[in-house]
């Protein structure tokens, strides 16, 4: 049972649980404080408060809607424009407490004028600024006797401490860690398994000298891709360091480069290069073609990635220049506890924000064998090997480096992802019509002997995929796989293939 409980106010309540398996858990006043919260800003409580609560609920004022389930209150308020949202929220405090509630806002904010401006006034939430509020202007009504879990909840999930779950990591979790590696020790050893590198991008001058302050005054006025915004660096500033979004709009840009006028690579003046120990990236074959593959990252605490693998079973590292960022990821054939896949692999379903994957799900995901965790601190580089599941977050405001490449020990991996799933492939121009043959052609005349063993590869892994279709269909006729074995079986199980594991998601 999750419960407010502000009677210590000003400034804290506390999310207090029940566990039948403590031994002090004995009835409510043996309620165990699991971690501190501060006290909604209205006064909103959990739905279980009500049972505890000695005067009226804000919600008998409702009149016609109280048939409504406050989830289902909440969709309709989806339909409304500013105007009516507004009134609408002055007319008793059970509506002002879900009309005020800022993801609302934040679409109305989306569908806006204000949204195709890259500079405005931030008013330290998506409804001020919608409505242009300054801070005297807001009113502040009481909401303590509002008991609502729908509208609680976001508010539990954009507060809630971070670090009891990136804390504590089990030792058979930790992500390996080395001072730097060789390109033969990757490519050796290490090219399918997640690693941090602590002395390998010290000597970037993008290390050495930015921050967010300094990023302010040199690209203040420039834009740069948040989500589904194009916002100035002052703007998002003000946004990042004044906003308590339970999913931060995070600063993603492919085109930084250009717009920051950096160069990259072993040029004089460089403002970062690749680490050496990837080895070539066979998408550089691609030129002025290969899909979008670096971006700048900025985000404040707590904004981050929800799971996903990375684009066209390709690889990648991410370096982090300020901040720290907490990782937990998965083989590509484990099934992530709370993350659905769609049949054909194309659509990844994980519910909500990253707050509530980890209040849902990572303790069951933290026990799986395959689990692997870690944080990258500032000055740090992790690689991300192909078709990994990751989930990202920022302990502290940061930026980030990133860049996906394809390392010769993946091309099978990206040849058959090219091939096989063309709907799929994503980040090249429209122009380019069939990236299976141009990336085949490119290597056929820069590397062919790459190419040749990568063919060869990519032939044997479907001679494979077909061997694991026809266990599962029971067309196998070999003793130990008999039609009956296999009838159990079902996609997406661990079940000891060795290396062809990592292929099961991949069936057709
Ligand atoms: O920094 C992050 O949020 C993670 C980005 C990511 O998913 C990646 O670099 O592959
Ligand atoms: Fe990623």
């Amino acid at each position: 049972m999750l419960l407010s409980n502000d009677k210590d106010a000003p400034g804290f309540a506390y999310e207090v649980t029940t566990s039948p398996s403590h031994p002090e858990v004995d009835g409510p006043e043996a309620l165990i404080i699991e971690s501190s919260i501060p006290s909604h800003p209205l006064g909103i409580k959990p739905l279980g408060n009500q049972y505890f609560s000695n005067g009226g609920s804000a919600r008998d004022s409702l009149g016609t809607f109280k048939i409504l389930p406050d989830e289902m209150l909440a969709q309709l308020l989806e339909f409304l424009d500013k105007r009516t949202l507004r009134a609408l929220g002055y007319t008793c405090k059970f509506l002002y407490a879900h009309c005020i509630s800022d993801d609302l806002w934040k679409s109305i904010f989306l569908e806006s004028e204000l949204a195709k401006q890259s500079s405005f006034q931030w008013h330290g939430s998506w409804r001020a600024t919608v409505l242009g509020l300054s801070s005297k202007q807001r009113i502040h009504i009481d909401c303590s006797n509002v008991f609502s879990d729908v509208l609680h909840r976001p508010f539990v999930c954009s507060y809630i401490s971070l670090h009891r779950y990136t804390t504590n990591i089990p030792s058979v979790n930790e992500i390996d860690r080395f001072d730097d590696l060789s390109y033969a020790e990757f490519a050796e050893k290490w090219s399918n398994k997640p690693f941090v590198l602590t002395k390998c991008i010290q000597s970037w001058p993008a290390y050495q000298s930015w921050n967010i302050d300094k990023l302010l005054k040199l690209y203040s006025d420039v834009s740069f891709r948040a989500e589904a915004v194009d916002w100035a660096f002052s703007t998002y500033c003000q946004y990042m360091f004044n906003s308590h979004d339970e999913s931060p709009l995070y600063l993603f840009d492919k085109r930084f480069a250009e717009k920051m006028r950096l160069e990259i690579g072993q040029e004089q003046g460089a403002a970062y290069w690749k680490p050496d120990c990837f080895g070539p990236d066979l998408f550089e074959f691609l030129g002025p073609e290969r899909p979008a593959h670096r971006w700048l990252i900025i985000g404040p605490e707590r904004s981050g990635s929800t799971f996903h693998k990375d684009p066209n079973a390709t690889s990648a590292w991410n370096a982090v220049i300020q901040g720290a960022k907490y990782w937990i990821m998965f083989p590509p054939s484990v099934s992530v506890p709370g993350v659905y896949v769609s049949k054909d692999n194309s659509e990844v379903t994980s519910p909500l924000s990253i707050a509530e994957w980890l209040l849902e799900f990572h303790t069951e995901a933290r026990q799986l064998r395959e689990c692997r965790e870690g944080i990258c601190k500032a000055g740090e580089i992790l690689h991300v090997p192909s078709g990994w599941w990751h989930l990202v977050v920022n302990l502290e405001p940061g930026i980030a480096l990133t860049q996906n490449f394809v390392p010769k020990s993946h091309i099978a991996d990206v040849l058959s992802f090219l091939k096989d799933r063309p709907e799929q492939v994503t980040g090249f121009k429209k122009e380019v019509a069939d990236p299976y043959n141009l990336f085949v052609d490119r290597l056929r005349v820069e590397y062919p002997e790459v190419l040749e063993e990568g063919l060869r590869r990519l032939a044997e892994k479907q001679v494979q995929k077909k061997r694991m279709w026809d266990i599962a269909i029971g067309n196998d006729v070999a003793d130990d796989q008999s039609p009956k074995k296999s009838a159990g079986f079902s996609f997406g199980f661990g079940f000891g293939f060795g290396d062809v594991e990592d292929e099961m998601d991949e069936i057709p």
